[in-house]
C-alpha cells in the first residue's frame, strides 16, 4: 500500500509539472520585442542587474546601466503572460501583459520606478526588514560582516541611510505598484515631431510639439555643415 501511495505522489508531481514544460516550449504565436526603461526609487542605487522575465518560460535578462532591458519572445494574442522584475532588496514587481506587436514599458524620459527595502524577499518592506538590517549596522564594505544585500542605496555602508529607505516604502507591498505605461511600438512609429503650433493632425498619428525642437535641429546642421542623416529607421519622424 505504501508503494502505491509513492507511485501515485510520483504521478501526481509529474503532472503538476507538465503545463509548465509546455508553455516554456511554445512553438505558436508571433514573436516581439519587448523592451522597456527602469529607475530605482533610491537616489544612487544601480539600475542594473534587475531580472526581468516571464513567469512560466525561460525567458529572461537583466537590466543594463542605465536601467534599460530588451527580449524577444513568442506570444499567443488570446492569453496573456505575466512578466516578473526582480532584484535583491526590491520590491518584486508583475503585471500581465498581452503583446500583438513590438512594445516598450516606461520609456527613457519616464522609466517605471522599482522600490527599495524589501531585504528578506516576501514581497513587503516592514519590520523584519530592518531587523534583518540591524544584523548587519554600521558596517562598511570590505569590512566585518557587510553585506550588498542590506545596502539599499548602494554606497558601501550599511547606515541610518539604509533604514529611512525602508522608513519611506513602509508597509509597501509588491500589490501597490500599479501597471506601468505600456507602449505599442508600431504606433509610436508614426510619431512626428515638430516646433509648429499649426501643424495638420492626420489620422493614426501621434503629434510631438517640441518649441525648442528646431533651433537644436539648424544648430546641429550647423556643427556638421550641412544636412544631418539619420541612419537606420529611427522611431521618429522630423519635419
Ligand atoms: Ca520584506
Ligand atoms: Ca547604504
Amino acid at each position: 500500500m505504501k508503494k502505491v501511495l509513492v507511485y501515485l505522489m510520483l504521478f501526481v508531481l509529474m503532472a503538476a509539472s507538465i503545463p509548465n514544460f509546455i508553455f516554456a516550449n511554445e512553438t505558436t504565436g508571433e514573436i516581439y520585442k519587448v523592451c522597456g526603461y527602469l529607475t530605482s526609487d533610491v537616489k544612487g542605487a544601480l539600475n542594473s542587474g534587475f531580472k526581468v522575465f516571464i513567469k512560466g518560460t525561460d525567458i529572461e535578462t537583466y537590466t543594463d546601466d542605465i536601467g534599460y532591458f530588451e527580449f524577444n519572445s513568442r506570444f499567443q494574442s488570446e492569453k496573456s503572460s505575466t512578466l516578473i522584475i526582480t532584484k535583491d532588496k526590491f520590491l518584486e514587481r508583475s503585471f500581465e501583459i498581452s503583446p500583438v506587436n513590438d512594445m516598450m514599458i516606461g520609456s527613457s524620459e519616464l522609466p517605471f520606478e522599482m522600490w527599495a527595502g524589501d531585504v528578506n524577499g516576501d514581497k513587503i518592506s516592514n519590520m523584519a526588514d530592518l531587523v534583518v538590517i540591524a544584523n548587519f549596522f554600521n558596517t562598511l564594505r570590505g569590512a566585518g560582516n557587510y553585506s550588498d544585500k542590506v545596502d539599499l542605496n548602494d554606497d558601501g555602508a550599511v547606515n541610518m541611510s539604509d533604514v529611512v529607505i525602508i522608513a519611506k516604502n513602509f508597509n509597501k507591498t509588491s500589490g501597490d505598484y500599479t501597471k506601468p505605461e505600456l507602449c505599442d511600438l508600431s504606433k509610436a512609429g508614426r510619431s512626428v515631431m515638430t516646433p509648429y503650433w499649426d501643424y495638420d493632425i492626420k489620422a493614426g498619428n501621434n503629434i510631438v510639439f517640441c518649441p525648442t525642437f528646431q533651433i537644436a535641429w539648424d544648430a546641429l546642421k550647423k556643427d556638421v555643415g550641412g544636412d544631418v542623416d539619420l541612419l537606420g529607421q529611427p522611431q521618429w519622424r522630423i519635419i
